[in-house]
């Protein structure tokens, strides 16, 4: 089952992972470059068995990605918290209020000028994969904002024009906008590559929370691809995951406990129910999974 890549990283990394101390304070165990692989045929996904997964919730933020929104709002009006952590922590710290998370969520949706002022990310993934800034000469050596790069666009375009191309590729890491950003990209680097009429995708993640992150984006990475190959009518290939700093968070001990006292069961598999007119025009109900019956959901906390 290949989810025993999964769980062999995640035990190599507990039990003998470089120990130390990160940005959020918290500690990790960690370890340095790493690879997961996984073959779509026939619908699978890598979807955790493990533990359940909320598939949705991660299907729902690709489909933000792709609207090239970067405020939670939409997020949060659907019941999707997997964001509110970034926005709620400057919250507090800027204005000294102590509201809780479901208060805070509740009044970025009902009230649109308290979400433009506190529910923007900055420019993160979906600014950048459809509307990557560029600039033009205005004269005496000043820049104007030029048309915005829509890179989802153009792989979709590149895919199908020149299938063997080895420059299929969205980029997150804007180099330029990182200091504006909630938080700079983890998954940063998507590449594409056509093998016969199979399409696969090669994730680059420079950072990886293995106990949380890990589950929605290698589904994330899956969706896109398989989103991708309907599009461009290309067979779902493999799904290539590499990990930069791969880790696991000191007080997930009892999530790495349980995860690891589990074995991986069945082959959940993806349906994508339509055949929408462009990659911008999916639509959550257009996702079935089937065959997912996975071990009950573990909890644990996010490091902000
Ligand atoms: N993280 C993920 N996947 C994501 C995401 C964040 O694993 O999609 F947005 C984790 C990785 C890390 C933290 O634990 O969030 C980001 O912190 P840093 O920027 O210091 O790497």
């Amino acid at each position: 089952h290949w989810e025993w890549q999964y769980l062999d990283l995640m035990r190599r990394i507990w039990e003998s992972g470089d120990e130390r101390r990160d940005r959020t304070g918290v500690g990790t165990r960690a370890l340095f470059g790493a690879t997961i692989r996984f073959d779509l045929a026939d619908g699978v996904m890598p979807l955790l068995t493990t533990k359940r997964v909320y598939w949705k919730t991660a299907t729902r933020e690709l489909l933000w990605f792709l609207t090239g929104e970067t405020n939670i709002r939409p997020l949060c009006a659907q019941g999707v918290e997997i964001w509110t952590d970034w926005p709620l922590d400057r919250y507090r710290r800027e204005t000294g209020e102590a509201i809780d998370r479901a208060a805070f969520s509740r009044r970025i949706v009902e009230d649109v000028d308290f979400a433009a002022r506190w529910g923007d990310l900055g420019p993160v993934y979906g600014k950048q994969w459809v509307d990557w800034p560029t600039y033009v000469p205005a004269g005496d050596g000043l820049f104007r904002a030029g048309p915005g790069i829509n890179q989802i666009a153009q792989v979709v375009a590149s895919l199908k024009a020149n299938p063997g191309s080895r420059r299929h590729i969205v980029e997150g890491w804007n180099v330029a906008e990182l200091d504006a950003m909630a938080l700079p990209p983890c998954h940063k680097t998507y590449q594409f590559h056509v093998s016969g009429n199979r399409l696969s995708g090669l994730l680059y993640q420079r950072s990886c929370d293995l106990g949380l992150g890990f589950a929605f984006n290698m589904w994330s990475l899956a969706l896109l691809i398989r989103m991708l190959a309907q599009q461009c009518e290309l067979e779902p290939g493999e799904a290539v995951w590499m990990g930069g700093d791969v880790h696991l968070y000191l007080n997930h001990a009892p999530l790495v406990a349980t995860q690891l006292g589990r074995e991986p069961d069945g082959e959940p598999r993806l349906a994508i129910l339509r055949r929408p007119a462009s990659i911008f025009d999916y639509r959550i109900e257009d996702f079935e999974v089937t065959g997912y019956a996975p071990q009950a959901h573990i909890a644990a906390p996010v490091a902000v």
